[in-house]
């Protein structure tokens, strides 16, 4: 019997949820179940999510990573990719990131949208994106893959849910016709030092095609966004470790700034 063959979506679920919950990284499950695709690595996710759903938390929205060339480069791995948020992953604006919580947290400046419609692909275009879209906030993302140093394949990190741990929605609430989101830039500091900057145009070339890219995405797995969702579009820069002590701004033009400080 090939090692492969001891794997299913529902042991790839279990160990991921253990590693969570036990705050101890494992190594990729690709590793062992090579023959992991990126439709299984979908099933995998769905089921996790469908656990957490069971203990009772609510899905609130999705996420998309790996939409930005920054992020690509990082993390070797050049395909956007969808994932489910749920309320258990919200941070209050200005709640420090609980560390103690988490495995080895890394945190990321997004631009984030809250649908007025539902929005179903296919077909679905950045125009057609942004007419569903009733608010736009600055967020930012604390992922912590359950990968040894994040280091993992595209089915490995659709499987873990593409490395959600919590989000943060800004305080500042704008309406899309408002902005120029291609222009909106993100400044990012750690202890008050700048370490990295990038406008929304980082995010697929505007953050609403990557709206449209998830709808899309969605539609060929017969799922759609729904009405007052949450969507976060994906990390403009590279993610930067948070750790206790530690205080993380990513200021915004026009979106506001949030601060992020390590518990
Ligand atoms: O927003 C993002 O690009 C998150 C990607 C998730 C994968 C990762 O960086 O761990
Ligand atoms: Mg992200």
């Amino acid at each position: 019997m090939s090692r492969d063959s001891i794997w299913t979506v529902e042991t790839a679920a279990d160990v991921l949820l253990e590693a969570e919950a036990t705050r101890t990284d494992r190594h990729p499950i690709t590793d062992d179940w090579a023959a992991l695709d990126l439709e299984t690595a979908y099933q995998v996710q769905d089921r996790l999510i469908a656990r957490k759903l069971a203990l009772g938390e609510k899905l609130v929205g999705v996420k998309l990573g790996l939409t930005s060339r920054a992020k690509q480069q990082r993390m070797g791995i050049s395909s956007p990719l969808t994932a489910w948020l749920t309320d258990g992953m919200v941070l209050a604006a200005g709640a420090p990131v609980p560390t103690h919580e988490l495995i080895h947290p890394r945190v990321e400046p997004e631009i984030v949208f809250v649908l007025g419609e539902k929005l179903e692909g296919p077909g679905v275009t950045a125009a057609s994106a942004m007419a569903a879209v009733r608010s736009v906030y600055a967020g930012v993302e604390v992922i912590d893959s359950r990968y040894t140093d994040f280091r993992f394949t595209l089915p490995d990190v659709v499987a873990d849910n593409a490395s959600s741990a919590r989000f943060v929605r800004g305080e500042i609430e704008r309406h899309p016709a408002d902005l120029d989101l291609a222009l909106e830039t993100c400044v990012l500091s750690v202890n008050g030092v700048v370490v990295d900057t990038a406008t929304g145009a980082a995010v697929q070339g505007h953050p609403a095609e990557a709206l449209a890219l998830a709808a899309n995405a969605l539609a060929a797995r017969s799922l759609a966004l729904e009405a007052g969702w949450i969507v976060l579009t994906g990390g403009m820069t590279d993610a930067v470790c948070v750790e206790p002590g530690q205080q993380i701004v990513a200021e915004f033009t026009n979106l506001g700034a949030i601060t992020i400080a390590g518990a």
